[in-house]
């Protein structure tokens, strides 16, 4: 397939001033009827009008009134193409599809019984052909006409000017966009839905409407979504000045969906997943996403909408941002210090877990790629998390202020336009006045740096050095890498474990008035040495504070260091990494031993200090509970595989089971009194103190359930029966079932019985077996065979299988390589349904040159076998064959 390379990139031959559209829904065969007025762009040389269309039939095309003849235009490969078209155009375009058979869940499609759209990334061209580029913008006005007892809800995007009934049984509405766009945040949407609606009063004083769109009986599950949709305008207010722009803002709940959720301007539509909540149903971080996401959509109507990206390769211009948004929306919602240091933690977990593999992977990018086969390959955790990421080192170079001018100079220069992530670059730099010319290479450069840091104290002249050396390993395309600007926060603790006040060599920190006691260096060469002064004994170190770049930081600390830093850095994120970083060498040396087939036994616990570390957090009662749950959880077992050369899953899963359970006996008094003291009676309510404190709870549960006996199964039999919440009930389920307890199977089978039609929540019955510790492929295979199972539901699929495939690496990585040909069985499945979905299982088999050699070649054949199973999308095929590269 065409590899597309962001160096080709041309202006677009013409540009759209309007688009009228209209259709007539039917779920067998809708006609679309678009109306396009253009005009060339003098900048471009290219005379030919170019479209774009993808499974689509054309039923007609008329250029300034007259039909277009076969003669007149080429169709080639979805490329429509008119050859001297006059420099004012305006065509009238009829085609059809076919919605009820588009299982890929791009462009028109039926879930359920009613329409929705997606066209984020190129979903517009199977809906009619146009220029369907992100920097063509237009107007767009839509009519849709259907059913009306079938179709009583019809919407798209903008303002409602006009609605009726036909006289036939069908009705019509007319929607008018006031903003220009790109043809990916076109959506409608139409059947039988309800919405649960408010009037907003904006700090300007103008009132808009807010709805949240979902299927009958689900008006119970809305709340959630409306509160977190007014917390986003109202902080985008406050922290960015941005309002909202529109009269109405609708979202709509899809049961059938590929992503989380999409911007659509005024009509976002969203995965369920996003938007239905009540206690009964959803846990604490099901609320958190619903808030997170809610937020990430609302904010890309300034950061994606207003201001849009050039091309596709400029997708973290609008995601990265966004992302980094709708972090300090949560973080700000939070509030608290050690809540905001919770929610970065949380954070940085999910870029370890799945990004840093990604960047040392055969599909690692940069955040601005240079090429791709098909971009829905490239919505990815580099482009989303390590975006944000670099976002968030503008704020910490330039400071929080810095940071809001440049966002100011960015909407100033660039509303209602498609620009480039050096764009906004140059807008930070300039309202700054700042050089941030190296700092280009985070987009250009793809792989994780690692900085080593050593460290030199000089008793005779009381100085503290600190050597830093930047490297970043080799990936696709990019054997050699360029030094990064790297901001590095440091922090330097007394004996006492205070912060010592800081001075640097060579910079003037006088009329700063109070001492600072976190400095961020920037490291710019490849190697770089910083002088404290003045510093009156051998400090310990605390680098990377809040983890400041998305770096690996490679320090010696002697386990006594890393006990030190955990009990007292005044950097929340510090104190975690020293208890992660003990826990990890704990996890690496243990599995040395297991590979070398030594017993594991508990005095290589003790000997460590990791069991006194956790004892110290279990009993210090000041400690946030939602910070002690994330000090108190090991490394995944993804985690851990990232850290060695030649990745064991059964070595680490051993390991990690043997340290929790150790844990669990040697500490079993203090996780009773972990779970009893913050127990959380009374009504349910999913506020950060709440969430913690369950959080903890039902952490310590795990660890109790682990010594396995009566009294354990009790207690957690006793929070299933007792639950009136979700949290508490899925967690007491999922430790029945990785248990022995008599009521195990009975309380799995009375699960779905409660449950039954709540979709999502029979997705996490089914996620809670694919990743429990005994279900092997064949139990896998069976699970699929149940009635509530089908591969067309992209939830349900990821809930089985993906949860399975990433989810439970010691089953899915069996020595007899069976794991890796139900994921090929599976991928070839579902690439015949939903190429998106597809590939992103296929993305499973990424580090297979990771694994010992006999797991190494069956993952190789398993990936040859999709490779060369027919029909293959340019999805799979892209991410396969760059694995096997
Ligand atoms: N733009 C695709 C979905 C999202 O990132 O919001
Ligand atoms: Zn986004």
């Amino acid at each position: 397939p065409l590899t597309i390379y962001r160096k080709d990139y041309t202006p677009p031959t013409y540009r759209v001033d309007t688009v009228e559209m209209g259709f007539d829904l039917d779920p067998d065969l809708t006609r679309v009827a678009t109306r396009l007025t253009m005009r060339r762009n003098p900048d471009s040389r290219n005379k030919s009008l170019v479209l774009f269309g993808d499974s689509l039939e054309l039923v007609q095309l008329r250029m300034n009134g007259k039909e277009v003849g076969k003669r007149g235009y080429t169709l080639t490969n979805g490329v429509l193409e008119i050859h001297n078209a006059p420099e004012q155009v305006t065509l009238e375009i009829e085609t059809a599809t076919h919605p009820n058979q588009n299982t890929s869940l791009m462009g028109l499609y039926t879930s359920n019984g009613n329409f929705f759209t997606q066209c984020e990334a190129e979903g517009f061209r199977k809906i009619t052909f146009f220029p369907d580029r992100p920097d063509v913008m237009a107007k767009y006005t839509v009519m849709l006409r259907a059913d009306k007892s079938r179709y009583p809800v019809l919407l798209s995007n903008g303002n409602l000017v006009e609605e009726g009934d036909l006289g036939d049984g069908r009705h019509y509405a007319v929607w008018e966009d006031p903003f220009k766009k790109p043809s990916y945040l076109f959506a409608l949407v139409a059947g039988q839905l309800v919405c649960q609606e408010e009037k907003y009063k904006l700090q300007s004083g103008r009132e808009v409407l807010l709805q949240v769109w979902v299927e009958e009986g689900n008006l119970d599950k809305t709340q959630h979504a409306m509160d977190s949709l007014e917390n986003s305008i109202r902080w985008d207010v406050e922290r960015f000045g941005l309002e909202l722009d529109l009269d109405r803002f609708m979202i709509v709940a899809v049961g059938d969906f590929n992503m989380g959720a999409m911007e659509n301007k005024g009509l976002n539509i969203f995965n369920t997943k996003y938007v239905l909540a009540n206690p009964r149903i959803a846990t604490d971080t099901d609320y958190a996403g619903i808030e997170s996401v809610v937020g990430h959509e609302y904010f890309h109507n300034w950061t994606g909408n207003r201001v849009t990206c050039r091309d596709w390769f400029q997708l973290s211009l609008k995601e990265g941002l966004t992302v980094f948004r709708d972090q300090e929306f949560s973080a700000d919602l939070i509030g608290t210090e050690s809540g905001r240091a919770v929610k970065r933690i949380e954070d940085v977990r999910v870029l370890r877990q799945a990004q840093f593999p990604e960047d040392a992977g055969p599909m690692a990018h940069p955040v601005r790629p240079d090429s791709y086969v098909e971009i829905n390959n490239f919505y990815t955790v580099t482009i989303y998390e390590k975006g944000s990421e670099v976002v968030r080192m503008y704020q910490t170079l330039l400071g929080r202020d810095g940071f809001r001018k440049g966002m100011d100079l960015y909407f100033q220069r660039h509303d209602g336009q498609a620009v480039t992530c050096d764009d906004f670059r140059a807008a930070m730099a300039d309202a700054n006045d700042r050089d941030l010319s190296q700092f280009e290479l985070w987009y250009s450069q793809a792989g994780t740096p690692h900085i080593k840091a050593d460290m030199q104290y000089d008793a005779g002249i009381r100085t503290y050095s600190i050597t830093l050396t930047q490297s970043c390993p080799p990936t696709p395309e990019h054997a050699k890498k360029q030094s990064f600007h790297i901001p590095v926060a440091v922090g330097l603790l007394d004996r006492n474990g205070r912060d010592m006040p800081l001075t640097l060599e060579g910079q003037d920190n006088a009329d700063n008035g109070s001492a600072q006691t976190t400095l961020v260096l920037e490291l710019k060469e490849q190697s770089q040495t910083f002088v404290f002064t003045s510093v009156a004994e051998p400090p310990v170190p605390s680098i990377l504070r809040n983890f400041s770049a998305p770096v690996v930081l490679d320090v010696e600390y002697a386990d006594a260091e890393l006990a030190f830093l955990m009990a007292n850095d005044s950097d929340a994120f510090n104190r975690w990494e020293a208890g992660q970083r003990l826990a990890m060498r704990r996890m690496l040396a243990l599995s040395a031993a297991v590979q070398g087939d030594h017993a594991l036994s508990n005095a290589q616990l003790d000997e460590g200090a990791l069991g006194n570390a956790f004892r110290a957090t279990l009993r210090d009662t000041t400690l946030d509970p939602a910070f002690c749950e994330l000090a108190l959880t090991l490394p995944s077992e993804t985690v851990v595989a990232e850290q060695m050369d030649v990745i064991d899953p059964h070595a680490i899963h051993a390991v990690r089971v043997f340290l929790r359970r150790a844990l669990a006996s040697t500490l079993k008094v203090d996780w009773l009194v972990a779970y009893q003291s913050n127990r959380t009676p009374g009504t349910y309510s999913p506020d950060p103190v709440s969430t913690g404190k369950r959080g903890l709870k039902n952490l310590a549960l795990s660890y109790v359930l682990e010594i396995d006996d009566a009294d354990a199964h009790r207690l957690a039999q006793n929070q299933y029966d007792n639950a009136n919440n979700m949290t508490d009930r899925i967690a007491a389920l999922s430790v029945l079932v990785n248990s022995t307890a008599p009521g195990r199977d009975a309380a799995l089978a009375h699960f779905f019985e409660e449950f039954e039609h709540e979709a999502l929540v029979i997705d996490k019955w089914f996620s809670l077996q694919a990743m429990a510790r005994n279900t092997d492929v064949a139990t896998v295979r069976e699970l699929m065979k149940h009635p509530a199972f089908t591969l067309k539901n992209p939830n349900r699929a990821r809930s089985l299988i993906f949860s399975f495939c990433n989810g439970n690496p010691a089953q899915f990585h069996a020595v007899d390589g069976s794991g890796y040909e139900f994921w090929a069985d599976q991928v070839i499945a579902l690439n015949a349904i939903n190429p998106q979905v597809a590939a992103r299982l296929a993305r499973t088999m990424d580090r297979w040159r990771k694994y010992a050699p006999a797991l190494q070649e069956k993952m190789r054949a398993a990936l040859l076998r999709v490779a060369s199973a027919g029909a293959l999308s340019k999805d799979v095929l892209e991410v396969v064959t760059k694995s096997l590269a």
